[in-house]
C-alpha cells in the first residue's frame, strides 16, 4: 500500500467536522457539502472491493434520488431543508454492496485521523486476505445534481491512491450505470449482458418491446413527470429509439438545468406520498400518466377516474400486475425445471398495502416473503425463485428470472402456437426486464408492453384490488437513531415502551396496522397507517406521530 499517496491525496479531502456517516438502505446519503472526505474514501472501498474481485468492474453511483437538493435557492422557490447527495457501491453483477461490507465504509468514512484511516484500510485488507497488486477497476455515473461532478473528483482521488483505474461515465440514470457494470463484468461470460454503453442500453430494451408489440394496437400516449431530473434525457432517448409508431410518450417536468426543481413538488415520492399528481402536469380524465423519481430507479403510474379523482398505480399493482402476466404465460408456455413448474414468489416490505398482499396470495397464489426496507433486501430475497417479483410500495423493483428459468426458456421449444408465443414473450420480458437492479424505465416498458398485449386501461389494470386507506408520514425528531427497528420493520425494539403504546392505538380500529422506522435516507422517521376508512387512518396517523414526536 502506497501510504505515501494516500496521506497526500488525503490532505485534499479532509473530515472538517464530527459528522457521523453510516452506509445504510441507500450508501452514504447525506448533505453534499459534508460529502468530500466520504467519496474519497468510497473510492479508497471501492478500489479494495475490486481487488478482492480479481479486478472486477466496482460501480459507484452519485445521487440522493428522491431527496430534493436545491443549490441555488430562488426567490420563487421556497426555501427547501435538504441539499442533499450521496453515494453508493454496487457490485459486478449489478447487485447492491454486498452487506458484509458495510460496516467497512461505514468504518472508513468515520475515522477521524490519518492514521484512523490507515489503520482501517490494513484491517480491511487483513480480513479479506486482499492482495494488493491487483489491478482495481472502478466507474462512476451521477445524477444531474451539480454537486455531482465535484464528488466524482472526490471519489477518483481515492481510486488513484491505490493505483487504480477509474471509468466516468458521466451523468446517467442508476439503473445505468448498474447496466454498465453487469455489462462490463459479464463481456467474457456465456451470457454476456449486453455492450457497454447508453446507445446500447435503449437499442437492448427497444428492440426486445418492439418485438412483441409489434403488429398491437399502440397504447394512448403516457405522460411522464421525470421529476426534472436524469431520467428526462434517458427517456427521450429511449422514446426516440423505439420510435412514435410503437409509443408516444410526453416528458414532463424535464427542466434540468434548473436544479433547484429537482424532485420539488414532482417525481414518483412525491406523487406516491401526496396521493396529487406533480406540478406540472395538468391531469385529466382519460390521460395515463407516469412518474419517475430524480434517478430514474422508481416509477408509479396514475390517472384521474371518470369523477376526476386521483387513483395511483404503485409498485404494488405493478408487482401484481408483473406477476398476474408472467404466471399465466409460464402456465402456457409449459415452462418446466426438471419437471417442475418454476418457483414462483412476490417480495414485498411492511410498506406493501394490505389488499395487494391479500390480493397476491389468496387470490394469485402466489408466495409472499417480507423483507426489511431497502431494494437489497428484496433483491436477495427475489433470487431465491426462479422466478421473483420484487417491488417496494414506492415503486422501486424489478423482476428476476434464474439462471435456471432462462435456459428453461431456450430448451422447451414450444409445439403449439400459443406455447411458441407466449415463450417468445416471457424471451423478450426477460430481456426488457433489468435484471440488476429496479429500473424505472425498463419498469415502465414491461408495463406498457403487458397493458398493449392485455389491450387494459389503468382503470382495467386498477381493478384487481382496492387499496386499504393509508398514509405515510414523515416526522422529524431530535435523534431517529433511538429508533430500532424489528421484524422486517414492522415493530419497534426501542425506544422501551413505545411499541406497547403503538399497539393499543392500532387496536382501536378494526382491521388496521401501523410501524414507526428510521428513515436511511433522510434526517427523519417515518410512521404508516393502514385501516378500513380514510378516517381511521387519519385519526390513528394523528396519534402514532404524537406518540413518537
Ligand atoms: P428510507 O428513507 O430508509 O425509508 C427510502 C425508501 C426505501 C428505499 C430507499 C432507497 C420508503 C418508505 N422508503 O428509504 O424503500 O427505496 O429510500 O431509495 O419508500
Ligand atoms: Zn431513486
Amino acid at each position: 500500500m502506497d501510504v505515501s499517496l494516500i496521506l497526500k491525496l488525503n490532505e485534499e479531502h479532509k473530515k472538517l467536522e464530527q459528522a457521523k456517516f453510516t452506509y445504510g438502505t441507500a450508501g452514504f446519503r447525506t448533505l453534499a457539502s459534508t460529502l468530500d472526505p466520504v467519496l474519497f474514501r468510497v473510492g479508497l472501498l471501492a478500489s479494495l472491493r475490486s481487488k478482492k474481485l480479481n479486478s472486477k468492474f466496482i460501480g459507484a453511483m452519485i445521487t440522493a434520488s428522491h431527496n430534493a437538493a436545491p443549490v441555488k435557492i430562488k426567490s420563487d422557490f421556497p426555501k427547501l431543508t435538504f441539499k442533499d447527495n450521496g453515494v453508493k457501491l454496487v457490485e459486478p453483477l449489478g447487485e447492491m454492496l454486498v452487506q458484509t461490507w458495510e460496516p467497512y465504509a461505514t468504518k472508513l468514512a468515520n475515522a477521524e485521523t490519518r492514521e484512523d484511516i490507515v489503520a482501517c484500510l490494513t484491517e480491511i485488507i487483513e480480513t479479506e486476505k486482499i492482495d494488493l497488486t491487483k489491478q482495481s477497476n472502478v466507474a462512476v455515473a451521477r445524477d444531474t445534481r451539480p454537486s455531482g461532478e465535484k464528488l466524482v473528483e472526490s471519489l477518483k482521488d481515492g481510486v488513484i491512491s491505490l493505483h487504480g483505474n477509474l471509468t466516468n461515465f458521466g451523468v446517467l440514470t442508476t439503473p445505468q450505470l448498474h447496466y454498465n457494470i453487469r455489462c462490463l463484468n459479464t463481456k467474457a461470460a456465456k451470457h454476456p449482458y449486453g455492450e457497454v454503453g447508453e446507445e446500447h442500453y435503449y437499442k437492448k430494451l427497444s428492440d426486445a418491446y418492439k418485438s412483441i408489440t409489434r403488429g398491437f394496437k399502440k397504447l394512448s400516449p403516457l405522460y411522464v413527470d421525470a421529476a426534472n431530473g436524469v431520467g428526462a434525457k434517458a427517456l427521450l432517448a429511449l422514446a426516440k429509439e423505439i420510435g412514435s409508431e410503437y409509443f408516444d410518450v410526453f416528458i414532463v417536468n424535464a427542466d434540468v438545468a434548473n436544479s433547484e426543481k429537482l424532485n420539488f413538488e414532482c417525481g414518483a415520492d412525491f406523487v406516491k406520498l401526496k396521493q396529487k399528481a406533480p406540478t406540472g402536469l395538468e391531469l385529466k380524465s382519460g390521460m395515463r400518466c407516469a412518474s419517475l423519481d430524480g434517478d430514474a430507479d422508481r416509477i408509479v403510474y396514475y390517472y384521474a377516474d371518470h369523477d376526476g379523482k386521483f387513483k395511483l398505480l404503485d409498485g404494488d399493482k405493478i408487482a401484481t400486475l408483473a406477476a398476474g402476466f408472467i404466471m399465466d404465460l409460464v402456465r402456457k408456455a409449459n415452462v418446466t425445471i426438471n419437471g417442475q413448474p418454476p418457483k414462483f414468489g412476490l417480495v414485498q416490505t411492511a410498506y406493501a398495502n394490505g389488499s395487494s398482499t391479500e390480493y397476491a396470495s389468496k387470490k394469485m397464489q402466489v408466495p409472499v416473503v417480507f423483507t426489511m426496507t431497502g431494494v437489497k433486501h428484496l433483491h436477495h430475497a427475489a433470487e431465491e425463485f426462479d422466478i421473483g417479483v420484487y417491488f417496494e410500495a414506492n415503486g422501486h423493483g424489478t423482476v428476476l428470472f434464474s439462471e435456471n428459468v432462462i435456459n428453461a426458456f431456450s430448451d422447451v421449444n414450444g409445439k403449439t402456437e400459443e406455447e411458441i408465443k407466449s415463450l417468445n414473450i416471457l424471451k423478450a420480458l426477460s430481456i426488457v426486464i433489468n435484471q440488476a437492479v429496479g429500473d424505472a424505465l425498463s419498469d415502465m416498458l414491461m408495463v406498457e408492453l403487458i397493458l398493449t398485449l392485455n389491450k387494459q386501461s389503468l382503470s382495467d389494470w386498477d381493478e384487481a384490488y382496492t387499496d386499504l386507506p393509508s398514509r405515510q408520514i414523515k416526522v422529524k425528531v431530535s435523534d431517529r437513531h433511538i429508533f430500532k427497528p424489528i421484524k422486517a420493520d414492522t415493530e419497534l425494539l426501542e425506544p422501551l415502551g413505545l411499541q406497547e403504546k403503538i399497539n393499543a392505538e392500532v387496536k382501536k380500529y378494526s382491521s388496521a396496522r401501523s410501524f414507526v422506522r428510521p428513515s436511511g435516507t433522510e434526517d427523519v422517521v417515518r410512521v404508516y397507517c393502514e385501516a378500513k376508512t380514510q378516517k381511521d387512518v387519519d385519526e390513528l396517523s394523528v396519534a402514532i406521530c404524537t406518540l413518537v414526536f
